[in-house]
């Protein structure tokens, strides 16, 4: 089931289920190796997301940036590598929704408890956005924002629910976007969790 939310935007339901027995090991050895954490943005909030990485490039913000690195800020080695599952997936989905080749060198894996949001932004720290964006939502359902290319636009709001896939390329590859404060509606499997991971070609 493919539902088009935008001219190159298109949310897979369910897209990632058959794969959920793979990837809940795969992060918790990602985690092992760079854990979660909360980091702060350039205009010195820390962000409720928890954050981590695996691939060759990997998304941090401090107070000098926002930026993708080859290695992990908190422990200085490279972010763990990309799980061939993960790297699959993403290709799989990518080429559902009409993006063939994709092969991402970055997933930036967000993690959200009760309450955690993400405010309304572009992702512009990529250095090519011709390539499309996978996200695949795990966990408790969000509310994502899906607004326009000026931050005023009005946002429209799709609910995001476990094994859910979202693809985004063309012209909505730079709308602004965000998630509402998570409701704490406990998950089966993940518990008061939810994990999005998004992969991008960063480099
Ligand atoms: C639409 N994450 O990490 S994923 C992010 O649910 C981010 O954690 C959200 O926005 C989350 O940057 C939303 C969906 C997403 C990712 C990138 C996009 C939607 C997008 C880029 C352009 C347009
Ligand atoms: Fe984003």
């Amino acid at each position: 089931r493919c539902e088009r939310i935008g001219p190159s935007a298109f949310v897979l339901r369910g897209f990632a289920l058959p794969w959920v027995d793979e990837l809940l090991p795969a992060i918790s050895g990602i985690e092992a190796a760079a854990p979660f954490r909360n980091m702060v943005t350039p205009g010195g909030f820390t962000m409720s997301v928890a954050l981590t990485n695996c691939g060759a490039l990997g998304w941090t913000t401090d107070r000098r940036g926002y930026r993708y690195t080859d290695t992990d800020p908190a422990t200085r080695r490279p972010w763990p590598a990309m799980p061939v599952p993960f790297a699959r997936l993403a290709h799989e989905a990518a080429a559902a929704a009409g993006f063939a080749g994709f092969e991402p060198d970055a997933c930036l894996i967000n993690r959200y408890l009760p309450g955690a949001r993400m405010s309304l932004h572009q992702d512009k720290d990529e250095r090519d956005f011709s390539a499309p964006i996978v996200s695949v939502s795990l966990g408790m359902p969000a509310t994502f924002l899906f607004g326009g290319h000026k931050r005023a636009d009005k946002a429209a709001k799709v609910q995001l629910y476990h094994g859910d896939v979202v693809v985004w390329g063309g012209e909505d590859r730079l709308r602004y976007h965000g998630v509402m404060p998570l409701k704490h509606v406990p998950h089966p499997l993940l518990g008061s969790t939810r994990i999005n991971f998004t992969f991008r070609k960063a480099g």
